[in-house]
Parts: structure tokens; sequence; C-alpha cells
């Protein structure tokens, strides 16, 4: 809601309320006529006085024509664009980043860039999934450094809804990838800050969009195997690998339930020094068990394999695995089928996200009401 009819539905002068704000009511006339952009601690205390009515979108998006993008947003995107299509690492960074604000103005760049991103199917998107500390993070770094000696450039995401600490994962990713993290052909992006997993999920899926423009063959999406984004990142991959520790069953490894019959490859990781016997009877154990796993695909039955990501054990019959996936997937077209699926069911939740927050808006203004009465 705009700060202008906050004032004027609650009665309050401009000068009361400049004054409850700590700044002049000549500054307040102009972040009320839009003249000037308040700074965030100023927007931060009129979001907190309003009781959360006005916020941050509300002094960036003008009423009537904010659905159209100005010559400099349009320019500032074109550049990006550009640029991106060069595979320059710095524009795939600022256009990650535009997806990722949630302020309406970055909305509307973010859907302009977005326009200008043609599909390309020659990559691979794949999930991994796991329990922490399975050894995911290694896995990609030893697994992508390997991709990297073929001569493709790999990227990775992670998508964690529930992080509350993105400082550290940053930290986190970037330490257990130090190889990845420096290389020139490698691009590592972490969670981006949490919210409603509906959007982190579209913000994860247009983002793959970026790195493919950028030029990146592979796109790996981590993320862990004990909550709900499991599901939503199995719906934006070619490919789904789960993790697994060398262990007894699902239930005690921790990692919920049903993930495991959405793996395409079931990888038990770790399997070297002492581990090496209890993984190769871990995936003995998987494998008897296969016709327990439903077939999720109706193409291809999941494999199992064990690998070591420290020692790069196994690692090339993953690579085997997955390129056989794709091969055979891209002849029965199950391959493009389910990335045109997978691009219409985003789009509906995008809607559901949309809607979502519409309705959210509304129900600050009923709160406004309820105040009055
Ligand atoms: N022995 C052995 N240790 C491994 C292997 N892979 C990973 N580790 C160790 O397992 C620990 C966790 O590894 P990560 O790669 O951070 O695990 P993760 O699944 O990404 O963890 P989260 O990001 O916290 O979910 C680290 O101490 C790794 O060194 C492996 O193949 N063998
Ligand atoms: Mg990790």
């Amino acid at each position: 809601m705009k700060l202008k009819e906050y004032l004027k539905f609650n009665n309050i002068s401009n000068k009361d309320f400049s004054e409850k704000i700590g700044i002049s009511a000549v500054s307040l006339s102009r972040y009320i006529s839009g003249d000037r952009l308040p700074e965030k601690s100023i927007i931060n205390k009129i979001h907190h006085i309003t009781d959360k009515l006005v916020s941050a979108n509300d002094f960036y998006i003008e009423d009537g024509d904010s659905q159209i993008l100005s010559k400099v947003q349009k320019t500032k995107v074109d550049d990006i664009h550009k640029k991106l299509v060069k595979g320059e690492k710095k524009s795939l960074a600022k256009a990650i980043t535009l997806i990722e604000s949630s302020l309406g103005f970055h909305q509307l760049e973010s859907d302009y860039l977005l326009s200008k991103i043609k599909a390309n199917n020659n990559t691979i998107r794949i999930g991994i999934t796991g329990v922490p500390g399975v050894g995911k993070s290694t896995f990609i770094e030893s697994f992508g450094m390997r991709l990297i000696n073929l001569g493709l450039k790999v990227s990775v995401l992670a998508v964690d809804p529930s992080s509350k600490t993105t400082g550290g994962s940053i930290l986190g990713d970037k330490t257990r990838m130090m190889r990845l993290s420096v290389n020139k052909n490698a691009f590592i992006r972490p969670s981006p800050s949490q919210g409603h997993l509906g959007g982190v999920a579209k913000k994860t899926s247009d983002s793959i969009l970026c790195l493919e423009q950028a030029g990146f063959d592979i796109i790996f999406v981590e993320t862990m195997g004990v909550g709900q984004a499991e599901t939503s990142v199995y719906d934006m991959v070619d490919i789904f690998l789960v993790l697994l520790l060398p262990a007894g069953g699902d239930e005690l490894q921790g990692i919920k339930k049903g993930i495991i019959e959405m793996a395409d490859l079931i990888i038990v990781n770790k399997a070297d020094g002492n581990l090496k016997k209890l993984a190769n009877l871990t995936m003995q154990e998987y494998k008897n068990a296969q016709n327990l796993i439903s077939n999720n695909r109706k193409d291809i039955t999941p494999e199992v394999l064990t690998c070591s990501s420290i020692e790069e054990i196994g690692l090339e019959d993953v690579w085997s695995f997955i390129k056989k996936f794709v091969k055979r997937r891209k002849k029965n077209n199950l391959f493009y089928e389910t990335r045109k699926n997978q691009k219409v069911n985003a789009i509906w939740s995008n809607l559901n996200t949309k809607m979502e927050d519409y309705l959210n808006n509304e129900k600050k203004l009923l709160k406004m009401w309820k105040m009055k009465i």
C-alpha cells in the first residue's frame, strides 16, 4: 500500500508521521511524491510503524504504468543479456540477483530478461539430494572438476528454503567446492535467502535458464534430503540423483520417505577406507530392493552405484549412466516432453505464488479496515 493512502486512510498528517520517523516533513513529501527514494533504514522504519502495511515495493512501483519498463531499465537488461550470452560471470551474477529480488521493479526487469532467453536443450540439469553430511558438495566438486576436464562448463545452485543462515551456507558451499569456486569454467550460487518454497523454486528454475544462456552445459541443483524442497527440485531437473551413506535402510539414514522412489540414480557415497565394505553391502541391499522402488520413469530403470567423492572412485560410472539416461530419453522424446511439462507447471506455480502475494496484500487491507472498526 502506498504511504499516501495509508496516511490519508488513518488521518495522519505528514508532519506527525515525519516526526515519528525522525525525518523532515519535506523529505517525507518527496518520498510520497516519488521524487526521491527513501534509504533502506527509513523504509524499514516506515514498514514497522505502518504495521507492515507499507513496504519497499510501494516506493518503487508507480501506479498506472507499473507494468511497463522504462527505457533505462530496458537498456540495462539488454546490456546484461548481451554480456550473459558472452558468458560473462559478473552479468550472470547480476541476472540471478534480479531474479532473486522480490522488489517489484526488479521482477519486471527479470521477466523482461527471461523473455529474451531461448531454451537450450543441450544442457543437462542434475538434481542432487541426500541428508546433510552425505557428501553432496564434495561429490559435486569432484564430479564437476572431472566434467570440466572433459571440456564442459559446470554450475551449481543450492535450494534450501529452510536455511536461516545464508551467509553460513555461502561459506560452507564455497569451502567444500574449493576447486570449482575458483575455476573459470564453473559458477557456484548458494541458496537464495529464505522465502516460501514456491518462490525459491521459481527463482531457481529461472536461474537455471540464465546459467544455460551463459553457456553452462551442466547445472547441478543441490538440496538436502530432509525437507520439502526435493519434489520441487525433481520438477526442474532432467535427472535426479540420491546420495546415500554406507549404512542400513533409508529410514536409518534419516532420508525422507518417498525420496528413494524419485531417484534415477542412487549413489552410495564414501565407499572408501573402512566404509568401503559397508558401502558395497548398502549398494547390494538397494539393488535387491529395486523391485520395491516404484519405477518412476516409464522408460529407464534406476541404477545403484557406489563412489568415493574424496578418492574420486566410481565417478566415471556415474557419468556413463547420466549420458546413457539423457541419450535414451532424447531418443524417445521424453527428455523434451519432460522439460516442456516442467515449464508449463512452473508457469502455473508462478501464477499461484503471484495469487498468494496478491491475497496477502488484500489481507493487509482487511487488517487495516479491522483496525479502524
Ligand atoms: N570418507 C569420505 N568422506 C567424504 C566423502 N564425501 C564427503 N565426505 C566428507 O563428508 C563431510 C560432509 O561433506 P559435504 O560434501 O559437506 O556434505 P553435504 O551433503 O554437502 O552436506 P550439507 O551441505 O551440509 O547438506 C565432509 O567432511 C566431507 O569431507 C567421501 O567420498 N568419503
Ligand atoms: Mg553441501
